[in-house]
């Protein structure tokens, strides 16, 4: 059975509901998930239906949090894969539109549409918003402008337009409501902004980039696109070597980008919903994808906010030595919400971390959290974090795991030292 064949049995139990009937909807806190919970707001709203939504992290006690509701459909998306077996003490039928992997069977009260069941790699080439995006179409072909969303979601979660993505992007462009544009990097900023600002790439010693760029013939407040061919050329290589001496390669400045015809640059919208999500205001998020005015100025604020967190977090990185291992280099933050993030950036463009190995951040919150990030050079090279995280985390009593390139872990504080120790025989 395809997925859309799946996701018509979902629409339909959904259709068997008397008209203005209330819906439970479930949704995951990043911009997947957010996007995937206004897919289905919206195509509920279109439908005729009443909703509530809660956007949750996932925890031990999601499904009990849903024991003293009075549901008579509750819709699970970009969650749900992992607490199935307890969905059965819910009273209420449940449809769950997911991409992540499951290990257990869903019982009698679950339609469960996954991805993945369907031949789908629920890791590239289909998100929870892919999937919310099916369920609505299943419920009415006009929903087909619902695409713009979906692709947030894809861009959210670093998927790729491949096999069902590739198929929904495909969909929106041909009815109009996504268009495809090549364009550079700074395109609408001046050159002062390009360089202070980006994060990525992420230029070092430029809190203030006005004499680097005097220094090198250019008018710092001078837009872009207002550069000739010719200063463009210069621009641009002038910023490569600089990127070069920061032991960065493979740079593209100019690239393709997706617009959406109701959001704009849905490369910009996915950074807002994360924002929404980090920031701890995922209703944001939903309002704004549901089209509310003033929710899209507050997520447009919540994202210049986020991104001077993480710069501000990275100038600090810039002026540190970081700790070595034998097998890795960390540093210690305290902003564990950003951990990943700037272990990811430190790694890709700090020349003080560039050591060829993987870089660690640690953090301080109940536990000692830690959040690796590796690059495909070193995973080639045979890294592996996520077996490497939980090897050593559960050496000292803690628990960990995730992808060969990226992989946290959470271990009691008073072991540190000893977790450090297991990590470079792990690795
Ligand atoms: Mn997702």
């Amino acid at each position: 059975m395809k997925l859309e064949e799946a996701a018509k049995y979902a629409a339909d139990l959904l259709l068997s509901l008397p008209k203005k009937s209330m819906v439970r909807v479930i949704s995951h806190i990043d911009a997947d998930g957010i996007a995937a919970a206004s897919i289905i707001a919206i195509a509920l709203e279109r439908a005729g239906y009443r909703y509530h939504i809660s956007i949750k992290r996932t925890k031990p006690d999601l499904i009990d949090e849903l024991k003293n509701e009075e549901n008579e459909l509750i819709i699970f998306s970009d969650i749900g894969s992992g607490y199935l077996r307890q969905m059965e003490e819910l009273k209420s039928n449940i449809i769950v539109l997911e991409h992540h992997l499951s290990y257990d069977e869903p019982p009698s009260n679950v339609m469960y549409v996954n991805a993945r069941l369907h031949g789908i790699d629920g890791s590239r080439a289909a998100c929870g918003a892919s999937v919310a995006y099916s369920f609505a179409m299943a419920i009415d072909e006009a929903n087909v402008d619902l695409s713009q969303l979906a692709v947030v979601g894809m861009i959210g979660d670093k998927q790729y337009f491949e096999d069902y993505n590739k198929k929904v992007l495909e969909e929106g462009i041909a009815a109009g409501y996504i268009e495809e544009r090549e364009e550079y990097l700074f395109e609408g900023k001046t050159l002062k902004d390009a360089l202070e600002n980006s994060i990525e790439p992420y230029f070092t010693e430029m809190e203030n980039s006005n004499n680097f760029l005097e220094t090198n013939g250019f008018v710092p407040t001078k837009k872009f696109e207002e550069l000739d061919d010719e200063e463009r050329k210069k621009f641009l290589s002038v910023i490569t070597l600089k990127l070069l001496e920061q032991g960065c390669k493979d740079i593209e400045w100019k690239r393709k980008v997706l617009y959406g015809k109701y959001y704009g640059n849905l490369y910009e919208v996915s950074s807002r919903l994360n924002a929404c999500a980090r920031l701890h205001e995922a209703g944001t998020g939903i309002a704004y994808c549901m089209g509310d005015k003033r929710a899209g100025e507050r997520a447009f604020i919540l994202q210049e906010k986020y991104r001077d967190e993480i710069r501000k977090e990275m100038r600090e990185l810039e002026k540190i030595k970081p700790d070595e291992r034998e097998k890795y280099i960390y540093f210690h933050t305290d902003k564990p919400p950003l951990a990943g993030v700037l272990a990811g950036l430190a790694l890709s463009y700090l020349p003080s971390f560039k050591k060829g190995k993987p870089v660690i951040a640690l953090s301080y919150n109940e536990h000692l959290d830690v959040s690796a990030r590796a690059n495909y050079e070193m995973v080639n090279n045979g890294i592996n974090l996520g077996e490497a995280m939980k090897c050593a985390a559960e050496k000292v009593g803690g628990n960990g795991g995730g992808h060969p390139v990226a992989a946290g872990a959470s271990v009691p504080r008073n072991m540190e030292e000893k977790f450090l120790e297991e990590l470079d025989k792990c690795l």
